[in-house]
């Protein structure tokens, strides 16, 4: 059996039951085999791919809090520490009624490669709660807040560990986070990034993953003779993703036609109105029923349902396993040019593969989503030389970083002779630069 073969064995014997994780790794060592022959026997005897598999660390720990009834509740919170090798551990915090410990671990696990392709220095992690902020009062959610960051202090620090948002942590969570790390460790430190513009946060941090995810589509759009112009474009999602993903787009020029939440789906012909879209998802929290009582062009459908308008440009923006094999024949079948990941593994790994096979071109989170992280890092320098950057000037070093990452990822998939596939492109350059590292530090 081969060395890659024999570990991803080996990491769904060890790690029963967390079905994402298994996927993750399936997808990333996979594409990995061409670098990983070259180098089987050194690659073997230090175990390197058993050490990128394994976290550094894994915490999970009980968060008591009383909620408006006077009711103890019991939610569990998780913080995987993957992989230090390039920096400090980065990554977010999910609070959904879904998380557990291998929806943790998937995220973690991309969040090492993702972060090594920003070219920034950051580390690989992701932490969250089975905690859901939906249908709370901000009382009950300060409460969680204020109890999972009492555990989570001991663990984290601006040299240490940055968490920052991801699924149900907006700004809200992170203030309510900060203030209870600052209280209890009495340091005022970038320890999360996300933050609030009055207490350290960036300028540009709220819109990047959506905006950079874009900036990366437009450079891929003109390197295929293509411009922005006229494109019809299908998001999901309809939170800090999707939201600035879709205002993006229509600077840009396209026409964003859908958007989604956990109930249902938009479809608005004339184009997604933003201010309306962000006036009920980031002020009252409602969900989207509410835009289409409002605007007489959009058309609410319960369920499931973006992947079958016919678009140009597809982008996931929503949550793991969202488009499955069936949404990609649709995507197909309706002339799609381009798929491009804002949520993380929103595609499952046979959906890559028809979309790939049949012309599509496919980009993974990994690579379309890390402006999110990347100006997080850029968060951390302005944190660290206590200054802050105009919102013109972090926009374009995002838009810089998008526009390398796309070159990059181009540039890897042919060296190693698969043009165009920028799965490949996008886990072997993440990977080269992280087990450099991970080398030059001996065994750790
Ligand atoms: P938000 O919580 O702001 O929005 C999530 C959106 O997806 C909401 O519209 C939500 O619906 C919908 N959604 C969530 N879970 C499900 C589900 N199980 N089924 C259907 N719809 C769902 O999160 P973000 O926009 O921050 O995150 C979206 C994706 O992007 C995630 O995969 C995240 O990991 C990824 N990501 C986020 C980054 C960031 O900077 N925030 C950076 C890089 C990636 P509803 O409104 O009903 O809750
Ligand atoms: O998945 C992600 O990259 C994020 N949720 C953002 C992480 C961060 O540290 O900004």
């Amino acid at each position: 059996m081969s060395y890659v073969d024999e570990v991803i064995a080996q990491v769904i014997e060890k790690n029963p039951s967390q079905p994402e994780f298994h996927q993750a790794v399936k997808e990333v060592l996979d594409s990995l085999r061409l670098v990983i022959e070259q180098n089987e026997d050194a690659y073997r005897k230090d175990a390197l791919l058993e050490r990128l598999v394994t976290p550094e660390r894994q915490l999970i720990f009980r968060v008591p809090w009383v909620d408006d009834k006077g009711q103890v509740q019991v939610n569990t919170g998780y913080r995987v520490q993957f992989n230090s090798a390039i920096g400090p551990y980065k990554g977010g915090i999910r609070l959904h009624p879904s998380v557990n410990l291998g929806i943790i671990k998937f995220l973690g696990f991309e969040q090492v490669f993702k972060n090594s392709l920003t070219g920034l220095p950051i580390g690989g992690g992701k932490g969250g709660s089975d905690f859901d902020p939906k249908g709370k009062s901000d009382r009950e959610v300060m409460a969680f807040c204020q109890s999972f960051m009492t555990e989570l202090s001991k663990y984290i620090g601006a040299d240490t560990d940055v968490p920052a948002g991801d699924i149900g942590t907006g700004a809200r969570e992170i203030g309510y986070m900060f203030g209870q790390y600052k209280r209890l460790q009495n340091r005022y430190e970038g320890v999360l990034t996300g933050k609030g513009l009055s207490y350290g946060g960036s300028l540009a941090r709220t819109e990047a993953t959506g905006y950079g995810l874009l900036y990366l589509v437009e450079e891929m759009m003109k390197c295929h003779g293509e411009e922005m112009t006229g494109k019809t474009v299908v998001v999901s999602g309809a939170g800090n993703v999707a939201i600035y993903a879709i205002q993006k787009a229509q600077q840009m020029g396209a026409k964003v036609v859908t958007c989604s939440d956990s109930t249902g789906w938009i479809y608005d012909p004339e184009g997604i109105d933003v201010d309306l879209l962000k006036e009920v998802k980031e002020v009252r929290r409602a969900r989207l029923t509410e835009y289409a009582a409002a605007r007489e062009s959009a058309v609410y459908t319960q369920g499931r349902g973006v992947w079958a308008i016919p678009c140009d440009i597809a982008l996931p923006c929503a949550t793991q396993n969202e488009l499955l094999i069936d949404d990609a024949k649709q995507l197909v079948a309706g002339g799609c040019k381009a798929v491009a990941e804002g949520a993380n593994m929103p595609t499952t790994l046979d959906a890559t593969a028809y979309l790939q096979e049949n012309g599509v071109l496919f980009v993974p989170g990994k690579a379309s989503n890390a402006g999110g992280v990347a100006t997080s890092a850029l968060e951390m320098t302005q944190n660290s030389e206590r200054l802050s950057w105009s919102f013109e000037e972090v926009d374009s070093k995002l838009q810089n970083i998008m526009i390398n990452i796309y070159h990059n990822i181009d540039n890897a998939a042919k060296k190693y002779g698969k043009e165009g596939n920028y799965v490949v492109g996008a886990n072997i350059a993440g990977f080269e630069k992280v087990v450099s590292a991970m080398n030059a530090q001996g065994i750790v």
